[in-house]
């Protein structure tokens, strides 16, 4: 019989993704596709496929008889509730952090580890965890160059959109665009916070750390963790780390915030143990069906948000050797958040297990 997929928060930014991907693929291994969701937003009809479907309430009983439970909710709904879910028999693709460095749940980006999907014994508990969207958007590429050429050092810089805080992420930064656009704002100190405040956008509300996004950049991203690390930063240290069975992998990264919608950015500066050419790496990343290679920096040709969000593959771009240092590559890339960031890798990991249980 094909498999039940369920999907959890499927009302939420991610989630409508997650109903947008699967609404495009040409054929889907599931039988019946459940909807999710908290109280608040049960009995909502929602298209999947040419069918309506009603959103049912989180409760242990809507677990029943499903297969694949995929969740994108905040980290402690899954963490009270995937357990819940993996004991009425349903493995849990869950896409919060409340498991990812749990020794007994495998964090999984299909092109870099798939394997660890082929051994039920991996995931004891019964959950899978999908990466954070930031790691997740340079995984690919990283996965590709570190079976080739060993990676042993990464310090990146991240550039991340406002819906990595959701869709009040996505609504904070045009209300704060309406509130500053057309007023010549951003050439004196404090102007733009200002006008966001007598817009009545509260700086004490927003997601972006007491401070406005648009004409800005904001260099805190999560939630602080001490000695000046944020949550974003050290999840891409120790998220790389397992994902790519580096554990020792010397990791450092700054996380911002900029002004765009979705699609994260990162600037990578990679070293690896084994010599490395940019025509190598360019090679690399051809082969990789997920990757597109935007590479011409001369003619104006290399990725951004604004040309890549909505795509599935991970864009590369900028790819360069460094000048002061051996054996290692610096490089751009896009990934949409939501997309393989979210919602796309979760559903990856997810069709890969359908075939398992049929
Ligand atoms: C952001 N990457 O851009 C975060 C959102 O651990 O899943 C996802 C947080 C997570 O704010």
């Amino acid at each position: 019989m094909a498999p039940t997929l369920a999907l959890v928060g499927a009302t939420g930014a991610v989630g409508t993704v997650m109903i947008d991907i699967i609404n495009g693929r040409d054929t889907v291994p599931w039988g019946e596709i459940r909807l999710i969701a908290s109280a608040r937003s049960a009995g909502k009809r929602i298209p999947v496929r040419g069918t309506e479907h009603t959103v049912v309430e989180l409760t242990p009983e809507a677990f029943d008889g499903v297969d694949i439970a995929m969740f994108d909710v905040p980290d402690e709904i899954s963490a009270e509730w995937a357990p819940i879910a993996a004991e009425r028999g349903a493995i849990v693709v869950d896409n919060s952090g409340a498991f990812r460095m749990d020794d007994q749940v495998p964090l999984v980006v299909p092109e870099v580890n798939a394997n660890q999907l082929a051994d039920r014994a991996n995931f004891p508990k019964g959950i899978i965890a999908n990466p954070n969207c930031t790691t997740l958007s340079m995984m690919a590429a990283l996965g590709a160059l570190h079976r080739e050429f060993q990676l042993t050092e990464l310090v990146v810089a991240s550039y991340q959109a406002a819906s990595g805080a959701g869709q009040g992420g996505i609504d904070r930064l045009y209300a704060e665009l309406e509130a500053v656009a057309g007023k010549g704002l951003g050439a004196r100190a404090g102007d733009v916070r200002a006008a966001v405040e007598a817009a009545g956008l509260s700086l004490a509300d927003t997601p972006f750390a007491g401070t406005p996004l648009a004409l800005n950049v904001v260099p805190s991203a999560g939630s602080h963790k001490g000695d000046g690390w944020f949550s974003e930063e050290l999840k891409v240290r120790n998220e790389s780390r397992k994902i790519l069975g580096i554990p020792d992998l010397r990791v450092s990264a700054t996380c911002v915030r900029v002004p765009v919608v979705t699609t994260h950015s990162l600037a990578v500066h990679a070293t690896f143990a084994r010599e490395v050419t940019v025509e190598a790496a360019h090679k690399v990343f051809t082969a990789q069906a997920s990757i597109v290679l935007m590479d011409d920096p001369e003619g104006g040709v290399f990725p951004t948000p604004a040309d890549v969000v909505g795509g599935d593959p991970t864009y590369v771009g900028r790819v360069r050797q460094a000048l002061d240092f051996p054996n290692t590559l610096d490089f751009f890339v896009c990934g949409d958040n939501l997309r393989k960031g979210a919602a796309l890798n979760t559903y990856e990991v997810a069709e890969q297990l359908a075939p398992r249980l049929s």
